[in-house]
């Protein structure tokens, strides 16, 4: 036996794959990965890593992602499309012909945009996506919030006055950690980065903690809880309005030190009246005492953090169920509190002096066909193929859609191919020719994520401890990188030309950064030159001198050399495992951006909600439908993981999951092949009877359905599975934010 040969070097970097943020330890060895680990140093992970975790190398090496862009060249004799390599150069030109013909036949607002999830995840996207959203200059904008979290945003900006001020669960100092439609041992987490989640899990416990899991399936999370209670899908907003109600009916309010900032609570006693436990059992399938339970059980413990996730947001009842989520929090003293839900303090934040406070706005502009409004900047997902499609003025006719995989992604799968297919124009930003870029006439693909540096700007800003981690790319490409790309697009929407260079891009981004602190009165850095500090910026691509401005300017920032201890990108380059900026501390009044700095519980359409939640939950209760319900696995990542045989080998994840009580009674059995119908769509998955699943529900993975023609994706194509977003119903919207109800989709299920 040969020794294994050393590594060449040993190279530290933050997974950019899911939301924890996970210290990577990556051996190198003749410029390949030889091994990737968990970096048993990183100040916040500690050696954690998932399985997908290591896969970054066989993510680079895999030879079906794009290396160069691609162009259109028409279709084969089966129909699928053709695509030639070009140069970057000849490629730009390409979207610079199709963007003018567009905009010269249709105007600005036949252009739209699609924001996929890696978007978040991507530093070159994260900083760079909004001049060239900017520089489109359309309203049709698009991303994955409206099947995500939108509901979150809607909730946090009626509340505490901004979209993006979310508390997340100080899990690591909480009595009693309460998971709603949450799922982190396959998540690993979501709006609360907290690499190592199930560790953490396990360690409220074992310090005396209790941990109770709210799910209509046994999930694996569920089964490391002390209580799990099965839910009935689309029904927390009845769950917690109920808890409110017993909170307040049973004197258990104890606001603490946000009392003296929240309006609202005597009109809640009002609008909660009828929504008592007994109510809310017959509606959520949950029984009445162990309702009144729970509501105890969080009204007593000494600190409480009742977290909802996908399960709570992807329902027609999603900022409701949010808003009711830190209604609780308020009530019980445990927002803002240790141990409770808390806001992170990101070191990019920016801290110049606030802009006075305003009422929160949605709908500044609606949807054509829908009229849904506009939330945060975007409108629905769901609406993108009756956008696209449906004539008339300002139908969308070209689309960018960047890091996203709609046709699996999005509500009504069919009909979104469908639209797709009919635009005249489509521009890619992706690492893969797949269901939905195959419908592109340009791919742009940036280099894989070892050969791009990262900073995650979003998600230490919903950390549950405030940490700075910066990592370096592991290897050059030749290829351009995220910022750049998108540097040149914007240069493009400008009319500056597909030739211009990236640089002048970065450089306004920059001197707009810098400048808007150089004018602060009192600021460390009033009265610098600009030209000085752009002088100082540590190298890097644009995006990385954008965050080392960032950081510098940012609440715990060197200011340039004013806190010589401060942060840089210098700084994190001498810390490769990070650095622990420590446990999050309470934020308001500061963080508050409301009007006279309140907490008016019914900023938003409140009141009018939890009418129609009345109205309908009788409906739910009654209607005796199965219901549909979504599930993640450890081993994939929404629709683009699948084509690495690494994750995928194994048994089929693909199935229908239905309880036995169900497939006895629908003469269904394990493994046949079952056909499931929505309003809108159907498809045949093979069956998978188990318990783990209550009664009246089945489940079906999203972000499968691998088999589309001309898509290249070998292992994905044989390991293809089925889209389970055929069955979304676009007509159903949490009507407040938007999102798309991914859960609670009532379906048909009949032998295939
Ligand atoms: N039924 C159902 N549907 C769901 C969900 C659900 O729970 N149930 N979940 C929803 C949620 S939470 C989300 S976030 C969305 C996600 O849906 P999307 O926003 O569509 O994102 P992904 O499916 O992650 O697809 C990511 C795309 O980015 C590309 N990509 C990967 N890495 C890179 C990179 O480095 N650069 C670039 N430019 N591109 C890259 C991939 O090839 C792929 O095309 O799906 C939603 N859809
Ligand atoms: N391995 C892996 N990790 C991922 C992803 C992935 O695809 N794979 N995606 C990433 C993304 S983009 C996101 S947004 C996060 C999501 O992170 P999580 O929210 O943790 O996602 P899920 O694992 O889908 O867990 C959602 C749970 O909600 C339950 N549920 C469904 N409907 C209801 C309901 O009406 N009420 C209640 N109480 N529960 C319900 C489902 O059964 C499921 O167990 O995960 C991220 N991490
Ligand atoms: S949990 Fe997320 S961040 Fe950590 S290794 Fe897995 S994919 Fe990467
Ligand atoms: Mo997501």
């Amino acid at each position: 036996m040969t020794e294994p040969a050393p590594a060449d070097r040993t190279v530290f970097r933050t997974c950019p794959l899911c939301e924890a943020t996970c210290g990577l330890q990556i051996e190198v060895r003749d410029g390949a990965v030889k091994r990737i680990r968990g970096d048993r140093d990183d100040v916040f992970s500690s050696g954690f890593i998932c399985p997908k975790g290591s896969t970054l190398k066989q993510l680079h090496e895999d030879p079906d992602r794009l290396r160069k862009p691609v162009v259109r060249r028409g279709v084969d004799h089966d129909g699928a499309p053709v695509f030639a390599e070009v140069s970057w150069d000849e490629a730009f030109r390409v979207v610079e012909e199709k963007l003018t013909a567009v905009r010269e036949r249709h105007g600005a607002e036949a252009v739209g945009v699609y924001l996929g999830n890696p978007n978040v995840h991507l530093l070159g996207a994260a900083t760079h996506t909004r001049p060239f959203l900017k520089a489109l200059g359309s309203r049709s904008r698009f991303s994955a919030s409206t099947v995500d979290q939108m509901p979150r945003h809607v909730a946090s900006g009626y509340l505490y006055g901004s979209g993006v001020s979310m508390p997340v669960p100080d899990m690591d100092r909480t009595d009693l950690f309460v998971l709603l439609g949450a799922n982190p041992f396959a998540s690993n987490g979501s709006i609360c980065t907290a690499p190592g989640f199930p560790d953490r899990i396990d360690a409220v416990r074992e310090r005396g903690g209790r941990v109770v899991v709210i799910d209509p399936r046994r999930s694996r999370t569920a089964e490391a809880a002390d209580l799990h209670l099965s839910i009935r899908p689309g029904t927390d907003a009845a769950l917690l309005a109920a808890i409110v109600h017993h909170l307040i009916g049973t004197d258990q309010v104890s606001m603490g030190r946000v009392s003296a900032l929240v309006e609202g609570t005597g009109e809640l006693a009002a609008a909660v009246e009828g929504f008592t436990p007994d109510w809310a059992a017959g509606v959520t399938g949950i029984d009445a005492d162990q309702i009144r339970s729970l509501a105890d059980e969080i009204g007593a413990a000494k600190s409480a953090a009742v977290y909802g996730r996908i399960g709570t947001t992807t329902v027609e009842f999603g900022t409701l169920t949010t808003w009711l989520l830190d209604v609780v929090a308020i009530l019980t003293g445990n927002l803002d509190e240790p141990g409770g839900m808390m806001f992170p303090r990101a070191a990019t934040e920016r801290v110049r002096p606030s802009r006075p406070g305003r009422t929160y706005r949605v709908g500044r502009w609606a949807s054509r066909v829908s009229g849904r409004p506009e939330v945060q900047g975007e409108l629905p997902a769901a609406d993108m193929p009756d956008e696209m499609m449906e004539p008339g003025d300002g139908q969308l006719k070209m689309m960018f859609t960047c890091a996203g995989n709609p046709v699996l992604s999005c509500p009504d799968g069919d009909r979104m191919d469908e639209a797709f297919a009919s635009l005249d124009a489509m521009v890619s930003v992706d690492i893969y020719l797949n269901e939905t870029t195959r419908h592109a006439d340009v791919i742009l693909p940036p280099p894989s994520a070892l050969e791009k540096s990262h900073y995650d700007i979003a998600f230490y800003g919903l950390s549950i401890r405030n940490i700075s981690n910066f990592s370096d790319a592991v290897f050059d490409s030749d290829a351009l990188t995220e910022e750049d790309i998108y540097a040149k697009l914007t240069l493009i929407a400008l009319g500056m030309g597909a030739g211009s260079d990236p640089e002048i891009v970065h450089d306004q981004m920059l001197r707009e950064l810098l400048g808007a602190e150089t004018a602060v009165e009192g600021s460390p850095l009033a009265a610098r030159e600009v030209d000085d500090l752009l002088a100082q910026l540590a190298e890097g691509s644009g995006s990385v001198r954008v965050v080392d401005a960032m950081l510098r300017t940012g609440p715990y920032g060197d200011q340039f050399g004013a806190d010589p201890d401060g942060l840089s990108v210098a700084k994190l380059r001498e810390n490769p495992h990070g650095i622990d900026l420590g446990a999050l501390e309470p934020r308001i009044p500061a963080i508050l951006k409301t009007v006279g700095d309140r907490i008016d519980l019914f900023a938003g359409p409140f009141l009018e909600e939890l009418a129609r939640l009345d109205a309908r939950a009788t409906e739910w209760a009654m209607d005796g439908r199965l219901r549909l319900v979504g599930r993640r696995h450890l081993r994939s990542n929404n629709s683009w993981m699948h084509n690495l045989e690494v994750l995928v080998k194994g048994k089929a994840r693909c199935t229908l999951q239905i309880n036995p009580a169900d497939a006895a009674e629908l003469g269904i059995t394990d493994g046949i092949d079952a056909i499931v119908r929505s309003r809108v769509g159907q498809v045949v998955a093979p069956v998978e009877v188990t318990d783990s699943v209550m009664p009246g529900v089945v489940s079906l993975p999203h972000g499968w359905g691998h088999d589309m023609a001309g898509a290249k994706m070998d292992v994905a194509r044989r390991h293809a599975g089925v889209n389970s977003n055929v069955l979304t119903d676009p007509a159903v919207v949490d009507p407040l934010s938007g999102t798309a109800a991914l859960n609670a989709i009532p379906v048909e299920v009949v032998r295939a």
